[in-house]
């Protein structure tokens, strides 16, 4: 069984092409596109684009958005967002963790991405002991996604520590914490269910040797590899204290980094460990929006792009689930830096082909073998209204917050239709249920 759409126009590799035949298989993959055609097939009024990978979320803290946007008396920074955030997390239920994944998952679908990292290191119960069984909130990830139909990477995280040198976690850390052992014992698990991939959560987070046994599990899955690397100021100030190096440096010194590796948050490299991370072939995991909301400091993306370097983009924390928002910002932050303009070309197919690389998903473009994960945009939207060629994708980037998105497929399967998701009525009000009911616990 195939099915055969003709787009009205379709964004192939970097440019947009007129009447355009996609077959897509029973599998979920595409069989063949063709530009320029006039066969009878199921016709797509619109502009069909690849959705986005997201390459990096922490799905619960979507339920955390405006909690931390006060500063106390001694001002705020990301170490005092982070212990609201803990605060935030000690009273997660299963339930809730299920409930807002699949609430963000739904709300990244309607706005273009069409698969999602989950680097996810909830695992153990409030006072941190494991559950009956260990894989549970792993599980209630995997059921969100499947709920909302996203594409799921699941990342769980190995925590051991809360700083360089090898000290113990906190006590808002003990819903994180798992042995190397416990950590393998998980990955088996939870790969029955989904693709996953690796992730040491941080070189705060694991020792070298539990960084190693790390690095032995992605070899045994053949599985991706992520991890938070330089995000802000102090933890650079910290490797050096430990380790004599900054993190980046660190890491691709005592680390086979390549392409399967995604380092997250490499804001604060040097010219040196920015050429060596270009490189190396690894994706930068950018999260624009969430480094601008904790203050952590400004990627230095262009060089990095005129090295060679590869990267995707993430919604981390989640305070914003649109991938054009995403890439918005991250050309706006350079344009106010060099008091320049359109400093970057291409940012949405160099995210679309970086993300698919960190997730270790077959997608990314609209080509024979990929998976055919797409987003229609409806071209009589007033964002798109008028607009032809190239110019219909700079006109969904680099217009308001209406979204044009009306249809969204995921390996094959319509999972958005005419702007809406089949179960955003049941998915909406479990989110509901589980907000209210943690306002009257915070
Ligand atoms: C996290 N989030 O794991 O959720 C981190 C903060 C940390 C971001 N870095 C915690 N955006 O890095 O220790
Ligand atoms: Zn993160």
């Amino acid at each position: 069984m195939r099915t055969r759409y003709l787009a009205q126009a379709a964004l192939l590799d970097r440019h947009i092409e007129s009447d355009v035949l996609i077959e897509v298989g029973s599998d979920g993959t595409i069989l063949s596109v063709c530009p320029h055609a006039s066969e009878p097939a199921a016709h797509i009024a619109g502009l069909v684009v690849p959705g986005v990978p997201n390459l990096h979320s922490h799905a619960f803290q979507r339920a955390m958005a405006g909690l931390a946007e006060r500063a106390g008396l001694g001002g705020d920074d990301f170490w005092q967002w982070r212990d609201v955030m803990y605060r935030f997390l000690a009273i997660l239920t299963p339930d809730d963790v299920q409930a807002i994944a699949a609430q963000l998952y739904v709300e990244c679908l309607l706005q273009g991405y069409t698969s999602v990292a989950e680097f996810h290191y909830l695992h153990n119960a409030a006072d941190g002991s494991r559950y009956a069984d260990p894989a549970e909130l792993s599980h209630r990830i995997v059921a969100a996604a499947q709920c909302a139909g996203i594409g799921l990477t699941l990342l769980p995280v190995l925590y051991c520590r809360s700083q360089f040198g090898g000290a113990p976690p906190t006590g808002g850390q003990r819903r994180f914490v798992l042995s190397p052992d416990g950590y393998a014992d998980l990955c088996a698990s939870v790969s029955r269910s989904a693709a996953i991939g690796i992730a040491p959560h941080s070189l705060r987070a694991v020792t070298p040797d539990e960084l190693r046994q790390a690095i032995a599990l992605a070899d045994r899955y053949a599985a991706p590899i992520h991890i938070h690397v330089a995000e802000q100021e102090k933890e650079v100030a910290d490797c050096i204290a430990w380790g004599g190096a900054r993190p980046v440096a660190w890491l691709l010194d005592h680390a086979p980094v390549g392409a399967r590796w995604c380092l997250v948050h490499a804001t604060h490299v040097d010219a040196a460990e920015r050429q060596r991370l270009a490189d190396c072939g690894a994706v930068a995991g950018l999260c624009q929006t969430t480094e601008a909301n904790l203050g952590d400091g400004i990627f230095p993306l262009r060089p990095f792009l005129a090295e060679g370097g590869r990267f995707g983009i993430g919604s981390d924390a989640n305070t914003c689930t649109s991938p054009v928002e995403e890439l918005r910002w991250l050309d706006y932050i350079r344009r106010l830096e060099t008091r320049r303009r359109n400093l970057v070309d291409d940012l949405y197919p160099r995210a679309l082909s970086g993300g698919a690389q960190a997730l270790g998903r077959n997608a990314g473009s609209i080509a024979p073998g990929k998976l055919a994960d797409l987003v229609v945009l409806d071209t009589a939207h007033p964002t798109l209204v008028g607009r032809t060629g190239d110019r219909l994708l700079d006109a969904w980037i680099y217009s308001s917050n209406g979204t044009p998105v009306r249809d969204v497929m995921v390996a094959g399967r319509w999972v958005v239709r005419d702007g809406h998701h089949h179960e955003w009525q049941t998915i909406g009000a479990a989110f509901a249920r589980t907000m209210h009911r943690l306002a009257s616990e915070l």
